[in-house]
């Protein structure tokens, strides 16, 4: 199965709102949409962030695997390594620090997922049964919540509506969990003074008293303010997901709240693991196939998280349906993976690459798509209209900061803050 042809193509499609520690998220969300061609005219999918330093990468590593086999991701990492070099850039919304091995990982991952998505194909089966197979049929995700605007300042209402106290936030989820069915529930936090997201968690706690909870404030707090947090919410979390930057402050912060700390942010790459496992600085890994170079690699990682005693969750950023496909088949084959993962599906709110059918929502948790590979088509129509959606959308890298100080010039990221 030899690839004769890569296409990538770049999309945008509609993000409400969302604030965060790094300012809010603009109108138009990016992505980049990968098709491996086989030989034998088979097609294989894959997603990846859509920044435009990200997406040269992309293209250019495209071309150095082309007559390649599906089977040889190891010399399609290695020629990708040489391509990308010493790039570090590649920063996006708030998934840590760039470095040189996360640059490779992220560029590689959605070709060794179209690859995996040919193979399962070829084989007759699904991308989970090339992972060691499934150990649960569907994959429970959590109601993943915003504060937000009612509506991007330039244009109307969105039908979430505002959520910038506890009341709409306890709003906000009750919707959540309508619409998909779901059983834990995360706040996005970093946004407002610290007793603030404290008042809404309480809300939270109060208003689903059964449902597991977690905040997430992207590191925006010292460790004496971290510390003091934890403390405060001791009997209500679930995990506290980085409160603090960098792993001695989070091993700081570890050592004096009742719960376990979680990271997307200090540990990102393998060259984190001894120093956050020595220093026992974290107790859940929120691992991500975008940036852990691809779904083999991931499960490796879950595997090293097995043995030193670490949990696993998993993070997500925007995202659009092969993305969701392939998060769901590594859950699905990851025994260690036992807390509900992260999604941004919701916001996304219906608009995708993927024909419909294939993916949905049973009590918060998606069934693992039956079909061969990663089990979803690619729908043209709707690639067509994104990619124009894209290339009108005048976004060519995710900014949250600079578009919050469009409205709010004071406005600053800096971590951390409180
Ligand atoms: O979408 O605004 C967002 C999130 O804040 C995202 O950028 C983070 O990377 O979801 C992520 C997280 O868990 O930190
Ligand atoms: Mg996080």
């Amino acid at each position: 199965m030899i690839i004769r042809q890569i296409h990538v193509t770049p999309v945008a499609f509609r993000d409400p709102p969302l604030l965060n520690a790094a300012g809010v998220h603009e109108p138009w969300a990016l992505r980049t949409i990968v098709e491996v061609v086989t030989d034998e005219g088979l097609t294989g999918l894959g997603e990846t962030y859509g920044d435009l330093g990200h997406l040269g990468k992309v293209r250019e590593c495209a071309q150095a695997l082309i007559g390649l086999d599906v089977h040889a991701t190891n010399t399609m990492y290695a020629r990708i390594s040489a391509i990308v070099g010493h790039t570090v850039t590649d920063l996006h919304g708030l998934t840590g620090a760039a470095t040189k091995e996360k640059s490779i990982d992220r560029v590689f991952s959605p070709f060794e997922v179209a690859c995996l998505d040919i193979r399962g194909k070829a084989a007759g089966v699904p991308v989970t049964d090339l992972l060691g197979g499934r150990i649960r049929d569907a994959v429970p995700y959590s109601a993943y919540l915003f504060y937000k605007w009612a509506g991007h300042p330039d244009g109307e209402p969105d039908r979430f509506g505002a959520a910038l106290d506890e009341s709409s936030v306890v709003e906000q989820a009750a919707l959540l969990i309508n619409e998909y069915g779901f059983e834990s529930i995360k706040l996005k936090g970093g946004v407002f003074p610290p007793d603030q997201e404290i008042a809404a968690i309480r809300a939270l706690h109060e208003a689903f008293p059964e449902t597991p909870l977690r905040l997430d404030p992207n590191a925006t707090w010292t460790v004496e303010t971290s510390i003091r947090v934890g403390q405060e919410l001791e009997g209500t979390l679930q995990y506290l997901e980085d409160p603090t930057p960098g792993i001695s402050g989070m091993a700081e912060v570890a050592a004096a709240v009742p719960m376990p700390l979680a990271t997307n942010m200090c540990v990102v790459t393998h060259e984190h693991l001894p120093p956050a496992i020595a220093s026992r600085a974290i107790g859940v890994l929120l691992l991500d196939h975008h940036y852990w170079g691809g779904l083999v690699r991931s499960a490796h990682v879950a595997t090293l998280c097995d043995t030193f005693g670490l949990a696993l969750s998993m993070h997500s950023n925007s995202h659009l349906g092969i993305s969701l496909a392939a998060m769901t088949h590594l859950a699905a084959a990851t025994p260690n993976l036992t807390f509900a993962c992260d999604t941004h599906t919701p916001w996304q709110d219906g608009q995708d690459v993927v024909a419909p059918g294939a993916l949905r929502f049973v009590n918060g948790a998606v069934p693992v798509p039956a079909g061969p590979g990663l089990g979803v088509e690619l729908d043209r129509d709707a690639l067509a209209v994104m990619n124009e959606q894209y290339e009108k959308c005048g976004i060519s890298a995710r900014d949250d900061t600079s578009y919050m100080q469009r409205f709010e010039p004071t406005f600053s990221a800096r971590r951390p803050r409180w």
